[in-house]
C-alpha cells in the first residue's frame, strides 16, 4: 500500500507498506527515512532532532549527495553535498508487483534555480524498491548539448546496536583518504570505529557486510568506485545542531559513492546509475 502524508509544516512524504516491510520516502530529496523489514529492527538510521522542514537535509536515512559530494570545488557558498537532497522530487512512477514489493519512481529535472547553482540540463531519477531488502538507484540523464562531470554519494545511514560492537567487512587491503588528516592509508582487516571516522575508499566492493552484534547487514553496490565511512564521534555530533550528543553512538555512515577522484563525466544523452541494495541476514544462530 502507498499512502502520501503531508505534515502540518507542509512536509511531504510517501508511505509503502506492504507484506515485506514499510517505508518513508520524503519528495524532498527523494530521501528514503524509513526503512524495516517485517519482524526486523528499523534498518536505517535517523536523529531525533531532524527537523522535517522544507529546506533543510534530514539528518540519517539515505541522502541523495548530487551533483556533487562535499563542499563545492569553487563556491563555498553553494550547499555540501549538492542541491538533489533539498530539491522537492515528483513521483512519476509507483507500483506493487506482487503483495512483497513496491517500487518508486521520483524525478527531478534541472530549473532556473537549479541552473544558477550548476548550469547543465538534466533528469535525475531515483528509484527506490521496498520488499525484503531495500534498493536506491540514482540515474542521471545529461539532457544537456555538453559533457558535465558529477560526483555524487547514496549517503546511508545505518541504525547499530552500539557502535563499539560494529564492524565493516569487505574493504580489507583498499587504499583510502582520511579526511580528517589529508593522509592516504591501507585498510587492515575489518573496520571498527573508536574515534571520529571521515574515509574515502577507492574501492569498487562487489559486497560488504555491517556486523552489528548478531545482525549482519549486506551492502550491496553498484556504478560505484567509492565508499565513504563516517562516524562524527563526540566532538562532531555534540556540534551538530541535528543530532543528540550521543547520536554517535548509534549510527554508522556507510555511502555508496563515486567521491573525489571518482568524479563521471556524463556525455549528453548519456545516463549513469549509482545503485545500492541493502539486504538484512537471517539472526545468525
Ligand atoms: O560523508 C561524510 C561527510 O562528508 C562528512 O565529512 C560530514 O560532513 C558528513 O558527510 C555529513 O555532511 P552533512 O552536510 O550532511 O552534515
Amino acid at each position: 500500500m502507498i499512502s502520501h502524508i503531508k505534515t502540518e509544516s507542509g512536509f511531504n512524504y510517501i508511505e509503502v507498506k506492504n507484506d515485506a516491510a514499510t517505508a518513508k520516502i520524503a519528495l524532498q530529496g527523494a530521501h528514503l527515512f524509513h526503512y524495516r523489514q517485517q519482524g526486523k529492527e528499523a534498518l536505517l538510521w535517523i536523529s531525533t532532532l531532524s527537523s522535517f522542514v522544507l529546506g533543510k537535509a534530514i539528518r540519517g536515512g539515505v541522502p541523495i549527495c548530487w551533483p556533487w559530494f562535499g563542499k563545492h570545488s569553487e563556491d563555498s557558498h553553494l550547499p555540501q553535498h549538492g542541491f538533489a537532497r533539498t530539491a522537492e522530487f515528483k513521483l512519476v512512477e509507483d507500483n506493487e508487483p506482487n503483495p512483497e514489493t513496491s517500487e518508486l519512481v521520483l524525478e527531478l529535472q534541472d530549473s532556473v534555480e537549479s541552473r544558477k547553482m550548476w548550469p547543465h540540463r538534466f533528469i535525475l531519477r531515483v528509484t527506490i524498491t521496498v520488499g525484503s531488502s531495500v534498493t536506491v538507484a540514482l540515474s542521471t540523464r545529461n539532457n544537456d548539448s555538453k559533457p558535465f562531470t558529477i560526483s555524487s554519494a547514496l549517503h546511508t545511514y545505518f541504525a547499530v546496536s552500539h557502535i563499539s560492537l560494529a564492524s565493516i567487512e569487505g574493504l580489507a587491503g583498499a587504499t583510502y583518504l582520511d579526511t580528517l588528516t589529508g593522509e592516504t592509508e591501507k585498510q587492515a582487516g575489518t573496520i571498527e570505529i573508536d574515534q571520529e571516522v571521515d574515509r574515502v575508499y577507492q574501492a569498487q566492493p562487489i559486497l560488504l557486510r555491517l556486523h552489528d552484534g548478531k545482525r549482519q547487514i549486506q551492502i550491496k553496490p553498484a556504478g560505484s568506485a567509492s565508499t565513504v565511512v563516517w562516524n562524527p564521534w563526540i566532538n562532531k555530533a555534540a556540534a551538530m545542531g541535528d543530532m543528540n550528543d550521543d547520536g554517535y553512538k548509534t549510527m554508522l555512515c556507510i555511502e555508496t559513492a563515486n567521491a573525489m577522484q571518482d568524479k563521471r563525466v556524463i556525455q549528453p544523452g548519456e545516463e549513469h546509475c549509482l545503485k545500492v541494495e541493502l539486504i538484512e541476514e537471517q539472526d545468525s544462530p
